[in-house]
């Protein structure tokens, strides 16, 4: 049975169709830098918002119908969710989903019970797979949602909560490995703090480190060879949370003896609530070697909060594709963590946001793609630091220099000259030319 009955499959149609059904950029076919676009961009939606979110808001209930056909709360209106995802996931042409434990199931107050249904389900998505290209991006588990985990999930004061956890943990491995899962995430939901005045930072550290530990080690014990990722956020819930952003992480990671088995999952909203532009923290992760994942989003600059909109800001998506095709790509994909706006309410609004989302990156990988073609953005760079390729300068860069020879380097040059010109507006203007210029 058909869900989306107004909705047809969505087509390529090109730059000039003004059909709000079809792809105006994102042609999956389409070969940009030797790859195809669908390879560049492997899409995953994400079950929590395109089918479990009704647009609630601390000020308002639903304005969204995500029943499906079948009463929320039951295990028919988890297999009409399933349903509802793959005709979506189809329709669309997006290869790869992404959960939470609870998204998938009622959760129940047993834990038992709710692993059975999780069973129960990943058995009804396995089948589907079977008949689809589909495939599980990552999966983790809700470990913010529930009260018990006021207090944070590995950074608990309480040892109980802390079982539970990695109960939770365990059984999110258990079928992110069953439904093949290329990653498992940990969002630091309540992993942080409020104040100082009741809480033992380094002791909560260290719990998430063990649980992470344990995790990795459970992982590879049932056979999971992809990556976990830290997903950072700076703030929201708590006040601090401990992946404030991917520097963050990585030093934690790193303090931890963490590094091989974990890359970052980075969300576009969650760089700029840091501070940061998203390419900043797609930069950061990339020249570390841990550039896995990206949530595909944006924020508002106007709010202070995470309003995970569809990508919209094109500008930004070239910036990212141009991190990614510098580091080679992702070894995760792109998955939309994204929500329509409250007044967005019907179905067919879900496929236009998807639409917008996908085409947005498209033209930043095709924006991107220029850009690196042009050459003048790299050559510049590359040109700004060649007082490191001869001289003192090698000397410097070889680990040849002492800091008495470079002080005596000094003393002969006097007055040294101040650097040239950064050029930012010139290179800006050229960033403007290769996206509006002539073809
Ligand atoms: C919340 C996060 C969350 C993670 C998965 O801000 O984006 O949705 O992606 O737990
Ligand atoms: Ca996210
Ligand atoms: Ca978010």
């Amino acid at each position: 049975m058909e869900i989306f009955e107004n909705v047809p499959k969505i087509r390529y149609e090109g730059a000039e169709s003004k059909n709000p059904l079809a792809f105006k950029f994102y042609d999956a076919d389409r070969v940009v830098l030797g790859k195809k676009m669908s390879e560049h961009l492997p899409f995953a939606m994400a079950w929590w918002h395109n089918l479990c979110a009704e647009g609630t808001d601390m000020f308002g209930r639903g304005t969204a119908n995500k029943s499906f056909g079948a009463k929320p709360g039951t295990m028919e209106h988890a297999k009409a969710k399933v349903d509802a995802g793959f005709e979506f996931m189809q329709k669309l042409g997006v290869k790869y989903f992404c959960f939470h434990d609870v998204d998938l199931v009622p959760e129940a107050d047993d834990i038992k019970e709710t692993n059975k249904r999780l069973d129960e389900i990943s058995d009804y998505i396995l089948e589907k797979m079977k008949n689809t290209d589909i495939k599980c991006l990552w999966g983790t588990a809700n470990m913010f949602s529930n009260p018990r985990f006021m207090n944070g999930a590995g950074s608990t004061n309480s040892a109980d909560v802390y079982c539970f956890a990695a109960a939770q943990i365990k059984k999110a491995l258990d079928i992110t490995v069953k439904l093949g899962g290329k990653g498992y995430v940990f969002w630091g939901g309540r992993e942080g703090y409020e104040t100082l005045l009741n809480t033992d930072v380094a002791f909560e550290q260290d719990n998430i480190a063990r649980l992470m530990h344990m995790a990795v080690d459970y992982g590879r014990s049932i056979g999971f060879k992809g990556d976990f990722y830290i997903e950072p956020k700076p703030k929201e819930p708590m006040k601090h949370q401990y992946d404030f952003d991917a520097s963050t992480a990585i030093g934690f990671l790193r303090k931890y003896g963490l590094e091989k088995d974990f890359k970052m999952n980075i969300e576009a909203n969650h760089a700029t609530l840091a501070g940061h532009t998203f390419e900043h923290e797609l930069r950061i992760s990339a020249i570390n070697g841990m550039l896995g994942s990206i949530d595909a989003n944006q924020g508002d600059y106007l709010l202070g909060w995470d309003t995970d909109e569809f990508p919209f800001d094109v500008y930004s998506a070239t910036m990212c594709m141009y991190e990614v095709l510098k580091a080679g790509g992702l070894t995760g994909g792109f998955n939309f963590d994204a929500k329509c706006r409250r007044p967005s309410n019907t179905h067919e609004d879900m496929f236009e946001a998807y639409i917008l989302g996908m085409d947005t990156f498209a033209l930043g990988l095709i924006n991107a793609a220029k850009i690196i073609e042009d050459g003048r953005i790299d050559d510049f760079k590359k040109n700004r630091y060649s007082s490191f390729e001869s001289g003192i300068g090698k000397d410097i860069v070889d680990g040849k220099a002492t800091l008495e020879a470079l002080a005596a380097y000094a003393d002969k040059l006097g007055a040294p000259k101040n650097p040239e010109s950064g050029k930012q507006e010139r290179l800006e203007a050229v960033v403007n030319q290769i996206l509006f210029g002539a073809k």
